[in-house]
Parts: structure tokens; sequence; C-alpha cells
């Protein structure tokens, strides 16, 4: 038995499932997971020494690479000066103007302690400050385990294919209206349905956790439309895009400002981090300013601003990691794009920037509905082949890839060459 499969039957016992998140299991890939012993850069070294290829990235904080020393240092320094306060630190000002000064429609942000936490949060304050309750979300949109929005989410529960999760009371999603992404027409029925009473639309605006599926052209325009038509508020899940599609995230990428924008992932540089934030009329509505609470002992927490004021600043400091993460996943998503049509493999690889995955199903993904129909059995057999080959990919079928900046060209040959020793058998 390897050093992992007895961790995991140890972890069982006491973790449900072995595990502290349903995403790191590998149930769906009839396996147990790697427990990770270390990593750096694009590799990770799990409990028997085995080192693989990284292209999880801990689901997004990563871009630079894992253990990136200058991220490290100033762990380190903070470390030092102590862990937690519960006071206002200078470290916190330092971390929203960062955040402001980058995505020009965020003009006042609240730090928080997850993306969960931050989309939770950015609906109450939307719904203080329309005095509205319904909001609008997409299938296969996954925003965090928060009771209202796991009405039909993607990630973890669409992977266990329970998309509705039991423990939720009714009570709490009947003010969650869900539509189908890019479909725009499905949006203006719910507005014409429900008018007034919708306070927020939430979307990824780019899809990444029923595999990736970007937006139709004009999909995210026409949201902005609806919304400013309706006073209803705009929030874009940048969870996963913030940071990572352009320094100004996917409202960067498509041209698009949302109202109100959460994040997490990127900006801990890999401690428990999120945030929202948005227009300065709609942010003070939130305690103590406004009469919207929320709150967090650990908001702000002097070493994850350490961690993430380190990671964004390089990335501010240094836009070509953007041009770089964008070649590379040209190369890679390209390389199996073509990989596909050289092989006549009926599949799809879609893609943006530095996030993508292979779908195994002959017709286009566009939505949940579609991502639906990948034949996760060839999925499990794919992953498994990759995983003895050293490239360590998210356990299943609805997760993104994620580049960071680690990842060499090598790195991406080796990665093709894996794929296409598959197919060939
Ligand atoms: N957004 C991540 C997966 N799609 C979350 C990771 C987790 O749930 O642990």
């Amino acid at each position: 038995m390897t050093r992992s499969e007895e961790l995991f039957y140890e972890a069982v016992n006491f973790i449900p499932g072995g595990v502290n998140s349903p995403v790191r299991a590998f149930g769906s890939v009839g396996m147990t997971p790697r427990f990770i012993k270390s990593a750096e850069g694009a590799y990770l070294i799990d409990a028997d020494g085995n080192r693989y290829l990284d292209y999880i990235g801990s689901w997004g904080p990563m871009i630079l690479g894992h253990a990136n020393p200058l991220v490290l240092q100033r762990v380190e320094e903070a470390c030092k000066k102590g862990l937690s306060f519960g006071a206002a630190t200078e470290a916190e000002v330092d971390m929203a103007k960062l955040i402001c000064s980058m995505v020009p429609s965020v003009e006042m942000v609240r730090m928080v302690n997850s993306g969960t936490e931050a989309v939770m949060s950015a609906i109450r304050a939307a719904r203080g400050y329309t005095g509205r309750d319904k909001i609008i979300k997409f299938e296969g949109c996954y925003h965090g385990h928060s009771d209202a929005l796991l009405v039909k989410a993607g990630s973890g529960v669409m992977t266990a294919g329970v998309p509705d999760s039991s423990g939720v009371p009714e009570g709490c999603t009947q003010d969650t209206l869900p539509a189908a992404y890019n479909d725009i027409s499905s949006v203006e029925k719910l507005f014409e349905s429900y008018n007034k009473e919708i306070a927020a639309v939430i979307v990824e605006p780019v899809g990444a956790n029923m595999g990736v599926v970007p937006p139709v052209k004009g999909f995210l325009q026409k949201l902005r439309a609806l919304c400013t038509e309706n006073k209803t508020v705009l929030i874009f899940d940048e969870v996963i895009t913030g940071f990572r599609l352009a320094m100004a995230g996917a409202q960067e990428y498509y041209g698009v400002e949302a109202d109100l924008t959460t994040y997490g992932k990127i900006i801990g540089g890999g401690m428990p981090v999120g945030a929202y934030g948005g227009k300065k009329d709609i942010m003070e509505v939130v305690a103590p300013v406004g009469s919207v609470y929320q709150a967090g002992t650990l908001s702000g927490n002097p070493v994850a601003m350490a961690a993430g004021i380190a990671q964004l600043t390089y990335l501010k400091d240094h836009p070509e990691v953007y041009r770089r993460l964008e070649k590379m996943g040209e190369l890679l998503y390209g390389g199996m794009k073509e990989l596909c049509e050289r092989e006549k493999l009926p599949y799809q690889v879609n893609r943006v920037g530095s996030l993508g995955c292979m779908f195994f199903t002959p017709d286009p993904v566009v939505d949940y509905t579609s991502a639906k129909k990948s034949d996760t059995e060839m999925f499990r057999l794919y992953f498994r082949h990759m995983l003895e080959h050293g490239i360590y990919l998210a356990p299943s079928q609805f997760e993104a890839m994620f580049l960071s900046d680690s990842h060499t060209e090598e790195d991406i040959r080796y990665t093709l060459d894996t794929m296409h020793r598959f197919f060939e058998k």
C-alpha cells in the first residue's frame, strides 16, 4: 500500500470522505487521492515522493506557481509580527488600494476569508441596496457552498450529480432563479416575470466550474444592458477569473464592467482569502456605514494580506505574465485541439486564456446541458493515464485546468505527448 493510500484509509475514519473538500476526492475517477507533501513551481510532490506536473494550482490561486519565493518571504516577515490582531492594519489599506487600482469597476472593497463568503456577502449587499430579494444565477455556475446558491450548481455538486444539495431548506432557495448560461432569452424571460423583484444577476463571466465554458459573443454585454435597464446589480463572480485572465479579470478581457465583483484564490496568494467590491454607492450599504451586516474575526488577516499583496503587486508590476499565460494557453489548449483534429477525435477543447479543458462529446459545449453530455467514463480513463504519467489534473470532468507562470514549454510538450499516447492506444 502506498503512503497516500495509508493516509486516505486513516483519514476516512476522521474526516468525511477523507477530504476537507469533495473536489479533492478521487471517487468519480475510481481512485483514492494523492496526499501532497510539498510543491514548488509547477510541480507537486506526494507523500510517496512521486512528482506531478500540476494543472490545478490549488484550484486557481497559484498563478505564479507554488512556493513563490517572493510570496514566501513576505509571509515569513508578516508571521514574525503576529498572526492575527482582530483590529485594523495598514496592510488592509494597502490591499484595498491595490485592488481598486487594478480593477476600474472596484471603488471600494471588503476583505473576507473565502470566495463563498465573498459571494454571500455581495448578494446581501445587492439585496440591501435594491430592497429586492430575488437573484438570477446560471445553471452550471458555482458560487461557493452557501444555501441560496446550491441550485443547479457546478463543480463538486455537478461531479457528484447532486446539483441541489440536501440540507438546504426550500425557503433558502425560493428567491434563486436559475437561468441557462449563454442563453440571454432565459434571462429576459425571468426579467419579464419578476421585473422589479430581481436584486442581482450573478454570473461566472467564464463558466469554470462545469469544465470551461466561455461566454458566447455578446452574452455578458447583454446581461450588463438588462441589469442597467432593470436597476439590478450585476455581480461578476471572478473568484477564478479575477487577476487571471487579465489584471482586471474577465471585465477587462471582455470589456464589460460589473457593479459588484467577488474574489478569492489569486488575491490570497495561497492563503484563505476572499473579497467583494464595486461601486461606492453600493458598497456603502455595508456595516458600519450602512445597514447590511457582514463581519469576520480573521477578515483582512495580516499574513493573508502579506501573501496577497506580494502576488498582486508582482502581477501589477509584470503585466508580461498575462501575455505569457495567453501564449502558453494557446500552446497547450491549441495543441489539444490540434491533437483532436489530427487523430479525428470527436472531442471538444474549450479555452479562455490560461483556463481550459477537454470534453468527451462531439457537440460544442456552451452550457450546463451540453457539458453534462461529456463521456465521464472516457474522462476517467484519460485522467488515470495522465496521473500514471505524472500529470495531475482535477479529478473531475467538470473542473478547469489552470496554467501558472511556472509552466514551461517543455512541460506543455510533455503534457501533449502524454495525451497523444493515451489517444493512440
Ligand atoms: N472552485 C473550486 C472548484 N471548482 C473550489 C475548490 C473546492 O471546492 O475545494
